[in-house]
């Protein structure tokens, strides 16, 4: 028996998850080859539900890959089952469902109250942020799932760093998570800013489950940033090589089903530019002494969509996943090619196979009308796959940014890009961005939802709080990034979209350089600063002059609806919308009205 002093802060933990969980046995992840594979193996004899928790894959194909199929209610993340549990219910915001912390802790230690009897606890060490940079954090999860287990350590950085990084210091993020009986009922995610903890229950579920990446570096980290000064955000960070060889960083954010982790792995059209990749979801951001923007990835891998995932819009992440190194690359709930062991997923080849297996481990009928895939089907491989992975990826201070990216899905009001005339109007056009729904998601086709800087879910505090920390960290900024707004989906009267997309996004990527750099000039309009007449370099494309002009006008009328809609919106913050935006709202709307 140790003496009581003895014992680390990162033991007295385990002993406390043992004792309330009850697992059969304790496994402590330490990192490494050797179990890597003895958990991959471990896997493939385990059963969760009736199902083999993992099926090795083709590896001639996908080298080191593994299939998951999930109960069918744990899908994704549910939003509804979420709540933000800090002292007062303002301090959540009305962004977020809350829940007294007592009142949640309570209900949550009855849930994981012998839950992992008969079971194994995984504790996993990890670190969000390159080890060796001062925003690196150290944090803990103890799990019952070897699916939850093997994923984390693809996303993040596990093992004995972290044990070390953590010490006798008590300042670690902890988080608790049982799949329960995967349960609908009993499914809760609840998190604790205040006590740097989340406690999730009955869900294996990417962002329900693997609790580093939404729960943690999201919600929780963005509370903290705004206790510390900086921002966790959901953002793409790129970094784009000029012919000159200069590397311009930029930050990306855009609601879900907008092309994000396209854009992440974009292969310039123009020759001599590259596009280097360093996170496709998530970006940890602060600001240098001398007023420079900085921003880390703090994950280590990619938790994608794969339905619409294939060589024409993604070829760098197909080349990811069939890279090899000590990770696995797991697909989970997509369908299976029977005739060579693959996974497949829609739009992944033109033709459908005809040999498959749905994601409800059933032969595929083509002639259902179903997807074979689960629409949210997912492929969750390492960063360190990926081809265009940046060299500064490991940089500790991150990477200076000198552009920040924002979008939604519109079919109409915003034009293909305009660039905000400063800090806090960019702030404005961001707390504004927002998608209509598409039909695949809803049902519901063309409804506007709001989705401030693409946070609404994951804001960990009060929203309008949120949108001041923005302002203030914009007064540290010796030259703020410049900050652009685009969308790519703008449609014609017949319903069909204006502008190409995809690989055809770098020519507006290729305008804001020459902004940042000064070599382009720009119109003033009542928005902001749009592209001169031959701002956008069109070389080889087939577009006409007209659309170019629509796509880059400004629809009076339209906008000020859209005014309408943006006071309609803010009215729903508490009062706690600060004045710099409603100021800018105002001028807007002032500007709107002058120009008739
Ligand atoms: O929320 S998840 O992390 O599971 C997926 C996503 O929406 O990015
Ligand atoms: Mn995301």
């Amino acid at each position: 028996m140790k003496n009581i002093h003895e014992v680390s802060p990162f033991e007295k933990f385990i002993e406390e998850m043992r004792e309330l969980m009850e697992p059969d046995e304790v496994f402590i992840m330490e990192g490494g080859n050797n179990e890597a594979k003895q958990l991959a193996d471990l896997a493939q004899k385990s059963e969760v539900d009736g199902r083999v928790v993992l099926k090795k894959l083709n590896g001639n194909v996908y080298p080191n890959s593994f299939y998951h199929q999930s109960n069918p209610n744990d899908v994704a993340r549910t939003e509804h089952l979420t709540y933000v549990c800090t002292l007062t219910k303002s301090q959540a915001g009305p962004n977020n469902l809350w829940m007294d912390p007592h009142e949640a802790k309570k209900k949550m230690n009855t849930l994981f109250k012998g839950c992992m009897k008969g079971r194994t606890m995984f504790v996993i060490p990890f670190i969000m942020g390159t080890p060796s940079s001062t925003m690196a954090k150290n944090c803990v999860q103890v799990t019952d799932s070897i699916y939850v287990a093997l994923s984390m350590r693809i996303m993040t950085r596990i093992g004995k760093e972290a044990i070390k990084r953590i010490g006798s210091s008590d300042n670690f993020f902890r988080g608790l998570h049982s799949i329960g009986e995967v349960d609908p009922q009993k499914r809760f995610i609840m998190h604790f800013p205040q006590e740097n903890t989340v406690m999730s229950f009955g869900s294996g579920y990417g962002g329900n489950a693997l609790l580093g990446k939404k729960c943690y570096s999201l919600r929780i980290a963005s509370y903290l940033g705004r206790q510390e000064g900086w921002l966790a955000e959901h953002m793409i960070i790129i970094g784009v090589k000029s012919p000159d060889g200069k590397v311009s960083y930029f930050l990306g954010a855009f609601p879900s089903a907008c092309g994000k982790t396209n854009l992440a792995l974009l292969e310039p059209i123009f020759n001599g530019y590259k596009i280097f990749t360093l996170g496709d979801d998530i970006a940890w951001i602060n600001v240098s002494r001398s007023g420079q923007m900085y921003a880390l990835n703090p994950e280590a891998g990619f938790f994608g969509v794969a339905p619409g995932t294939s060589s024409k819009t993604n070829p760098v992440m197909m080349e990811t996943l069939k890279n090899d190194n000590f990770f696995p690359t797991l697909f989970t709930n997509t369908a299976i090619n029977n005739d060579d062991n693959t996974p497949w997923w829609e739009n992944l080849t033109d033709e459908t196979p005809e040999n498959l297996t749905d994601w409800h481990g059933q032969a595929y009928d083509k002639t259902s009308g179903k997807p074979a895939a689960h629409p949210n089907s997912r492929f969750t491989v390492s960063i360190y796959n990926c081809p265009t992975l940046s060299p500064e990826f490991d940089n500790p201070k991150g990477v200076p940014i000198s552009g920040i990216i924002f979008g939604g899905r519109r079919k109409d009001t915003i034009p293909l890009v305009y660039e905000c005339r400063d800090w806090e109007s960019g702030v404005f056009a961001a707390s504004t961005i927002g998608s209509e729904t598409t039909a695949a998601s809803t049902g519901s086709q063309g409804t506007l939802r709001r989705d401030p800087m693409a946070m609404l879910p994951f804001c960990g505090y009060n929203m309008g709080e949120y949108f001041s920390h923005w302002l203030e960290i914009g007064k540290k900024l010796k030259k703020p990034p410049k900050i652009f707004m685009v969308n790519w989906f703008r449609k014609d009267e017949d319903g069909k979209f204006m502008w190409p997309g995809f690989r055809e996004n770098f020519r507006i990527i290729k305008w804001m350089i020459d902004r940042i750099e000064e070599r382009a000039e720009a119109v003033e309009n009542e928005i902001g600063l749009s592209p001169t007449k031959d701002g956008i370099n069109l070389t080889g494309l087939d577009i006409k002059p007209e659309t170019m002009d629509e796509l880059l006008s400004i629809d009076k009328d339209k906008w000020k609806t859209e005014v309408e809609q943006i006071e309609e919106f803010y009215s729903k913050f508490d009062n706690k919308i600060p004045q710099e935006l409603r100021k800018i709202l105002s001028e807007l709307k002032a500007r709107l009205n002058d120009s008739d």
